[in-house]
């Protein structure tokens, strides 16, 4: 049987698909256990510097599986399933010292789409679209979304979705800032793997620091954000990749970065 997630390991970073696409790549346990090893060997893998993450055939991902939840005895805990999986998977992302791309090529529901908001940079096929499915079954959004979204498009915006539950085109997410950019469908692999081959071989620490940076700037104020980003600075200059990175300016060459802490 095929894996439910298939791991490609290519020159310096790794492409994950997630490969459950009968089921439109949603969410089982299999799936999330597969996904969270995966990420955890990328985090200790030194000579991995950036991570691509897609679906299989038509669709990103549907979000949970629901099969799972039909016919049950009683109601499921699904706290436990958010605290066991979806909020582990997020914090993975987010924490990850190395960039994430995702390339959303069908549509994103559920848990599916904020799972790709979680993600550092997202391009989406032009029959892309992204849909906070979750009140068309009587559930709140989960996986961040109500963190990302209303960051990325608005209170407005994000509060519409949410309780509608409409399908976003991909040409709309982009021009509302939901996501970076829409390719055309037969070019969205090709775009992905190439901006992320780039990130790989660009200063990996630094970019971790950007990213913490990032991730902290959402919740502190400017007078906390200003003192991170002046820890984080002397920590980027004391990296072999800032050396190398001026030294290169001043002799009009191409930087060869290492990635490297120190
Ligand atoms: O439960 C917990 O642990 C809590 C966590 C919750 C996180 C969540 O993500 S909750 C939200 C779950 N997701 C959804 O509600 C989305 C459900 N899917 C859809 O609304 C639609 O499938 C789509 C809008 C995503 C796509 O529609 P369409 O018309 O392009 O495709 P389709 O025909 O609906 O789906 C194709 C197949 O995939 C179909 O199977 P079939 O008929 O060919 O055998 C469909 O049943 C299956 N599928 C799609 N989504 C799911 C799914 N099967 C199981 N779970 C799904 N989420």
């Amino acid at each position: 049987m095929e894996s439910v997630l298939l791991v490609d390991r290519r020159d310096g970073w790794t492409m994950l698909t997630l490969n459950r696409p009968d089921r439109l790549n949603s969410f089982n346990e299999d799936l999330h256990l597969a996904l969270r090893g995966a990420l955890d060997a990328i985090a200790a893998d030194e000579t991995c510097r950036a991570v691509l993450l897609t679906g299989a055939g038509r669709g990103f991902c549907a979000g949970q599986d629901l099969s799972a939840r039909v016919g049950l005895s009683e109601a499921p805990d699904l706290g436990k399933t958010i605290e066991t999986f979806y909020n582990p998977l997020i914090r993975r992302i987010r924490a990850l010292k190395k960039p994430v791309v995702c390339a959303v090529n069908g549509v994103a529901a559920g848990a599916g789409a904020n799972i790709a908001f979680a993600c550092d940079i997202v391009l989406a096929a032009r029959s892309a679209k992204f849909i906070q499915a979750f009140s068309k079954i009587g559930l709140v959004p989960d996986s961040g979304g109500t963190f990302f979204l209303p960051r990325l498009v608005g209170d407005a915006r994000a509060r519409a979705l949410m309780l509608l539950a409409e399908p976003v085109s991909a040409e709309q997410a982009a021009d509302w800032g939901m996501i970076w950019k829409v390719v055309d469908d037969a070019a969205l692999r090709a775009e992905a793997e190439a901006l992320t081959a780039h990130l790989a071989t660009q200063p990996t620490h630094g970019l971790a620091l950007t990213k913490q940076a990032l991730n902290a700037s959402a919740s502190n104020d400017l007078d906390t954000q200003l003192d991170l980003e002046r820890d984080l600075q002397r920590e980027a200059g004391r990296t072999p990749d800032y050396a190398e990175g001026t030294k290169a300016f001043m002799e009009k060459r191409a930087p060869r970065f290492t990635g490297r802490a120190s």
